[in-house]
């Protein structure tokens, strides 16, 4: 847990390094709709989504951001953004439609023609591997708490190497363990939708076991470049007061700590705040996997989170949990209630490098990004205040490589407004507004500041 003290200073932005990647991000479920187009099979979040109460308003993916069918107008839109990477990521179930067997020739050929779209735009492409959608065969057959599933990544990874290992030269394994063993399995508020508590601890080790099965397939097959991203938080206790310092190293354990320990010092942190002695499920040879050099680490980052301890008689204290969350005074908030707090990003990146040191490899900033109700207003959307968020946290991340951290890209979140999960269509994040009726796309006034800082950096 790092102490929230690194204030970016207010002037314009200096340059980053020479080289310096400047992106977008996007994921398989959230934008490409046509969920039923070419042998594709059904995932965790097609079956999630279809149940009725789990995502708000009712909405499903079917169509989403329409981007399997619009794919070049996406391309068009990062050329014209100037972007040097766009990271999206790619659908397991449209390469192996049950998450085992041969490769689904038409599903690799969207990827295909998504990978040679964006070089011939001269732009990279950035997949990421598994961005939580996870065949709904392997879910039943026990999904991340089943060690086996580990081993059927490594073979779908396989057959996306096969296809596109000639032309991606960077890959990223996994998007955000934490919130699928979190959201997934723990609490059940996403897909798919278990409430294990912690007994969902398994599924954190199953992950992390597959990007490290993941990274050596990657190591044996290319010469390609090889992270994971986790998403973090700076975890602010609600008062000096020692339960509620406890609450926070707590909270600090699961959300930050579980999945970046055993990636970036090779081990899992001690758990006995949970009355947990040694993490389950782990065999020999398994942390040398998970903890094998990477050539970057991918840090999510949105907001700080205050913690305090478990009330008595609370449902979390209640579920053996030592914390709860609490609100913070005076802060503004994003269309999702997000605290906005740059410093906090400063300082988790930081503390990234103070808790890691030499073992941390160049960091990517592979999403950062706020909601806001936006609407289109005479063809424009004037979303100021989610300029103000980019601009604030674009500087905390200057600010962290002026105090030492080796930070080497940053990519926006998102793209295109899109599916948020369980929050269906309210949450809108993107740098173009989709209607979700047409599939039309608006350029919002970020997009021109986005486009701006770019232009601006790559002079
Ligand atoms: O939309 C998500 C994304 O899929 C993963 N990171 C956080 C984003 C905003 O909630």
């Amino acid at each position: 847990m790092t102490e929230h003290r690194h204030e970016p200073p207010l002037a314009a932005l200096p340059p980053f390094a020479p080289g310096f990647r400047w992106g977008a991000a996007t994921a398989a479920f959230q934008i490409e709709g046509s969920t039923g187009a070419d042998g594709r099979g059904s995932s965790i979040w097609d079956t999630f989504s279809q149940t009725p109460g789990r995502i708000l308003e009712g909405a499903t993916a079917g169509i989403a951001a329409d981007s399997y069918r619009r794919y070049a107008d996406d391309i068009a839109l990062l050329s014209e953004l100037g972007v040097t990477d766009y990271r999206f990521s790619i659908s397991w179930t449209r390469v192996q439609p049950d998450g085992t067997g041969p490769a689904n020739g038409p599903g690799l050929d969207y990827y295909e023609r998504v990978v040679d779209g964006l070089l011939g735009a001269g732009i990279a492409p950035l997949p990421t591997l598994f961005h939580w959608d996870l065949p709904q065969a392997l879910e039943d057959a026990g999904g991340w708490l089943a060690r086996d599933t580990a081993t059927r990544f490594a073979d779908y990874v396989a057959l996306v190497l096969d296809r596109l290992g000639d032309r991606v030269h960077r890959w990223i394994t996994l998007n955000e363990p934490a919130m699928m063993t979190l959201q997934g399995y723990a609490l059940g508020t996403q897909a798919p939708g278990r409430a294990l508590m912690m007994g969902a601890l398994p599924t954190a080790h199953h992950q992390l076991l597959a990007h490290g099965l993941a990274v050596s397939a990657i190591r044996a097959n290319s010469t390609a470049e090889v992270g994971i991203t986790n998403n973090h938080t700076l975890v602010v206790p609600a008062s000096d007061a020692p339960g509620d310092q406890l609450a926070a190293a707590a909270f600090d354990l699961v959300y930050n700590r579980i999945f970046a320990d055993p990636v970036l010092a090779g081990a899992y942190p001690d758990l006995s705040a949970f009355g947990i002695d040694g993490f389950p499920g782990v065999q020999p040879g398994d942390l040398e996997l998970i903890a094998a050099p990477l050539d970057f680490y991918g840090v999510n980052f949105y907001n700080p989170t205050r913690v305090a301890a478990a009330s008595a008689g609370s449902e979390f204290a209640a579920a053996g949990l030592p914390f709860e969350p609490a609100d913070f005074v005076d802060v503004p908030v994003t269309g999702f209630g997000w605290p906005i707090v740059p410093s906090a990003f400063a300082d988790v990146l930081v503390g990234l490098q103070d808790d890691y040191g030499d073992r941390l490899p160049p960091i990517v900033i592979t999403e950062n990004g706020a909601s806001f109700p936006d609407v289109v207003v005479d063809g424009a959307v004037h979303d100021v205040e989610r300029i103000a968020y980019l601009d604030a946290h674009l500087s905390a991340v200057r600010h962290a490589v002026e105090l030492g951290v080796d930070v080497r890209g940053y990519f926006v979140w998102s793209l295109i407004d899109n599916f948020e999960w369980a929050e269906g269509y309210t949450q809108r994040f993107g740098l173009v507004h989709i209607d979700f009726d047409s599939g039309e796309r608006t350029r919002k006034d970020s997009f021109d500041w986005y486009r701006g800082v770019i232009a601006a950096q790559s002079r």
